[in-house]
């Protein structure tokens, strides 16, 4: 598969994806968002993929927001839709049965803070920025923003960085919990590589589950979430990882997964 705004290469069977728009600080215009549609279906669909890591490319930017030049003309029945059509994208990539890590390496604005929230785990660079400056161009965010932060941070702190529109660096990011490791630029990708690693030490079917318990039934009450929990258990059950893994820990021997 080739594409115009994306840097796919795979990489011990993870998808390695940048985002490259450099003169827009990789924002996001709708070739872009095709583009991260038809990446995360090759993730779904190819078996043999584990998981993917989204950045941005240079220094500067993950993700600048949406492409503010293609928002300007819009009527409300074409916004809503805009807003539908990008929220489908991040909630695949949000409900992606195998991991998905956002290396943070600069702003992560607007649209690119809400890319990063539908990521699983978030790893900023020292240098990133985040925040949602939507407001401060009379529009709001779009793609999930509303309703992701708060999930992540509680509904206080994802209200001061709603309404006042205000960046806030990578300690501070990581202070409130929207970010899992604060690292130097330079170890970035590297870190997200090994936390790549210490996931694939485990049940690949194991690891598919528990994300999706986590975040399918994490979107549930309580009560059907503990029901999901429990139904996927019993899949669980039923695969080989579960039976050679309990194994190899009453043999005292490493387990030899094979992800079925
Ligand atoms: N869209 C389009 N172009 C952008 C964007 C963007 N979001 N961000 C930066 N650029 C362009 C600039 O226009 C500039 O282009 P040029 O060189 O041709 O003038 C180039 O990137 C470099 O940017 P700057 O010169 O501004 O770089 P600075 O270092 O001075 O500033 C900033 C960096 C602070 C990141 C600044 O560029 C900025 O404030 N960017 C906009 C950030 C923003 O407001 N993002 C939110 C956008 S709205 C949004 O994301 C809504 C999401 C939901 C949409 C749902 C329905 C569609």
């Amino acid at each position: 598969m080739s594409f115009e705004n994306l840097a796919v290469v795979e990489n011990e069977h993870w998808l390695e994806v940048t985002i490259q728009r450099p003169k827009a600080l990789n924002a996001l215009n709708g070739q872009t968002m095709v583009e991260l549609a038809a990446v995360t279906r090759q993730l779904e669909e190819d078996q043999d993929l584990r998981g993917m890591i989204l950045t941005g490319a240079g220094e500067k930017a993950f993700v600048a927001g949406a492409d503010i030049g293609e928002l300007t003309d819009l009527d409300a029945g074409q916004a809503a839709r805009f807003s539908l059509q990008g929220q489908a994208v991040f909630t695949a990539i949000e409900r992606a049965s195998r991991p998905v890590i956002a290396g943070v390496n600069g702003f992560a604005l607007g649209g690119g803070c809400e890319l990063a929230l539908a990521c699983h785990l978030r790893v900023l660079a020292r240098t990133a920025r985040i925040g949602l400056p939507e407001v401060g161009l009379g529009v709001i965010p779009g793609y999930g923003g509303t309703q992701r932060l708060a999930r992540i941070v509680g509904l206080g702190r994802a209200l001061e960085i709603l309404l006042t529109g205000d960046m806030i660096t990578a300690e501070e990011a990581y202070r409130i919990g929207f970010a899992n490791r604060v690292v130097e630029p330079e170890n970035l990708l590297e870190t997200c590589r090994e936390i790549a690693r210490a996931i694939d030490k485990r049940g690949p079917r194991a690891v598919s589950l528990a994300l999706q318990a986590a975040v399918r039934g994490g979107a549930m009450p309580i009560e059907e979430g503990l029901a999901f929990e429990a139904s996927l258990f019993g899949l669980a059950a039923a695969t080989e990882d579960w039976k050679e893994g309990t194994a190899a820990f009453l043999g005292k021997r490493a387990p030899e997964f094979r992800g079925r």
